[in-house]
């Protein structure tokens, strides 16, 4: 690619939401130059962005924060090959599906998660009744997704923002790196259990794991 790739991609090691736009970039094979960023240091996302969180893009001076709004943001400028249905129905259902994961999917780990460092913070048990329902709707998620999945090979038919959204989280269902120790993955990997009854969602995970990542 002449004079190299124009969008700079701000990211950390192990970040599901970073690992979202990596999916997106290769989909639609857009070159882009990784700034690995550690979480102890976040000067040059900050100065960039003005907040701290990864993922962040820069591309051709403009710069974009939040991993749903980049994959939005590089649909615009590349529409080919789509992540977004055309029909105005198809993309009503993609971006409610985004919509669904981003509050109700993410909310019962994020509060296991938040009851754990309760927890620790005030030197004291965690509320083991409230975990055990928590993970009991993270469980009926999975079953959801798994009927979501039957009869096709990807969350909505063909590949979309859709997979790129669910993978990075879901993708713990098989198991994790035992280097990444973030607390929010451990949840993951623990309390998203695929038994025999989730064959397209073991299945999705393997084509979805499968393709490029712009990293
Ligand atoms: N809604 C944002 C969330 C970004 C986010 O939480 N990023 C994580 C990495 S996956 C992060 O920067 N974590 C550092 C922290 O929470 O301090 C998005 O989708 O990009």
């Amino acid at each position: 690619m002449a004079g190299g790739p124009s969008i700079r991609l701000y990211r950390a090691e192990w970040s599901t939401n970073c690992e979202r736009v990596g999916l997106a970039l290769a989909h639609k094979d857009i070159g882009a130059q990784s700034v690995l960023i550690e979480y102890s240091n976040r000067g040059p996302v900050q100065a960039i962005s003005g907040q701290g969180l990864v993922p962040v893009i820069e591309d051709a001076g403009e710069v974009v924060s939040d991993s749903v709004a980049i994959i939005r943001h590089l649909e615009r400028r590349n529409p080919e090959p789509r992540l977004f249905p055309v029909p105005a129905a198809r993309r009503a259902e993609l971006d409610l599906f985004i919509d669904w994961f981003e509050r109700a999917y993410k909310e019962p780990p994020n509060a296991i998660e938040a009851e754990l460092e309760r927890g620790e913070r005030e030197g004291v048990e965690p509320d083991r009744a409230l975990l055990d329902r928590l993970g009991a709707r993270m469980r009926s998620h999975l079953d959801l997704l798994e009927r979501l999945l039957e009869g096709r090979e990807y969350l909505f038919g063909n590949f979309s923002a859709a997979d790129c959204v669910a993978y990075p989280f879901l993708k713990y269902t098989a198991g994790r790196d035992p280097a990444d120790d973030e607390l929010f993955h451990r949840i993951l990997a623990e309390r998203q259990p695929l038994g025999e009854d989730h064959p397209n969602l073991r299945a999705w995970i393997g084509r979805v794991g499968e393709r490029p990542r712009a990293y």
